[in-house]
This record gives structure tokens, C-alpha cells and sequence, in this order.
């Protein structure tokens, strides 16, 4: 077993109902289970200005599936919610990414672990501090570390919603 962390978002939709559907589709993945949850954060849009703001979390799981076979698990789970493919960086209903996996680093074409842009995004660092603060990211630093030096401006946890382990 591996623990594996992802990150969710989505801004298109009801994207609340789409993350919490999603990590139930994750805790269904054959060999795997969801081990903790984040709380939900209302992130400002990066990288594409003009459009809605996004929701954001992260989960972290322990799982039989090789890095490959999880990344099209993601991928499958993203079109049950009716992802559609469009600009970069734009509006999506749901948006899985793989952020790292104990003890893996692997750089191909399809994936690239850890994830290389963590550092940068308070919108992945703020759930993923949720479920992991002293997670060390090979490359990048430990996960509260970075947060601690991240621009968090406009991003605000969604109390309610704090979910039960
Ligand atoms: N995802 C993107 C692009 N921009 N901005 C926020 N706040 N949250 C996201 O999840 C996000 C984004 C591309 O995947
Ligand atoms: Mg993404
Ligand atoms: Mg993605």
C-alpha cells in the first residue's frame, strides 16, 4: 500500500457536490481507501483571471494502484462529472490532479511526481496542510513550510464544511 495525495478543484457546476462525489468515487477505487480529508476552500482563479472562483481540497489515500493506474482512475472519475477539456488553466467541473506518492518519483510524459507546482499554489497547499503539515515534498519542502510563504490572499476555508474523517 502507498499513500497517495490529491488534490481536488472545480469551478463550473455545483463544484461542491462534484469534490464531495469525487472523494466518494475515490474511497470506491478498487485497493483503496480514503484516509483524510480536507475542509473546502473558496480559492481566487489562478492562472486564467476571468472566470468563476474555484473550490478546492485534498485527500489523502492509501492505495494498491501504481502511479499510472491512478492517474487514469483520476482521469475516469473527471469524465464521469462531464469534464470537459478546453483552455488550460480554464473553467472545469472537476479537476483531479496527483500530487505525490510515498517514495515515488517519476517524470514521463503523463506524470510527473510530486507534482512540480505545489510550491506555487496556495489553493493546493492550504487543503493539502489540512491532511498533511509535516509531509516533506522532495524537491520543494514540507508542506506547512510552504504554505507559511505562500500568497493566500482571497482563498477562505469553508468552516461548514469541515468533513469527518
Ligand atoms: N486549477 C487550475 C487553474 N487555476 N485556480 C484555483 N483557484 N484552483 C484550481 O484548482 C485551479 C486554478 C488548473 O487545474
Ligand atoms: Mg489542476
Ligand atoms: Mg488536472
Amino acid at each position: 500500500m502507498t499513500a497517495a495525495y490529491v488534490a481536488l478543484g472545480g469551478n463550473l457546476g455545483d463544484p461542491r457536490r462534484q469534490l464531495l462525489e469525487a472523494m466518494d468515487a475515490l474511497a470506491h477505487l478498487p485497493g483503496t481507501r480514503v484516509l483524510r480529508r480536507s475542509r473546502l476552500y473558496r480559492t481566487p482563479p489562478w492562472g486564467v483571471l476571468e472566470q468563476p472562483p474555484f473550490l478546492n481540497a485534498a485527500v489523502l489515500l492509501d492505495t494498491d494502484l501504481a502511479p499510472q493506474a491512478l492517474l487514469d482512475a483520476l482521469l475516469a472519475i473527471e469524465q464521469r462529472a462531464g469534464r470537459v477539456r478546453a483552455e488550460r488553466n480554464g473553467p472545469r467541473t472537476l479537476d483531479l490532479d496527483l500530487l505525490h506518492m510515498d517514495d515515488v518519483q517519476l517524470d514521463d510524459e503523463r506524470l510527473t511526481l510530486p507534482h512540480p507546482r505545489i510550491a506555487e499554489r496556495a489553493f493546493v497547499l492550504l487543503p493539502l496542510n489540512d491532511i498533511a503539515p509535516d509531509l516533506r515534498l522532495p524537491g520543494q519542502g514540507r508542506v506547512a513550510d510552504l504554505l507559511a510563504a505562500a500568497d493566500t490572499q482571497g482563498c477562505e476555508c469553508l468552516i461548514e464544511d469541515r468533513l469527518a474523517e
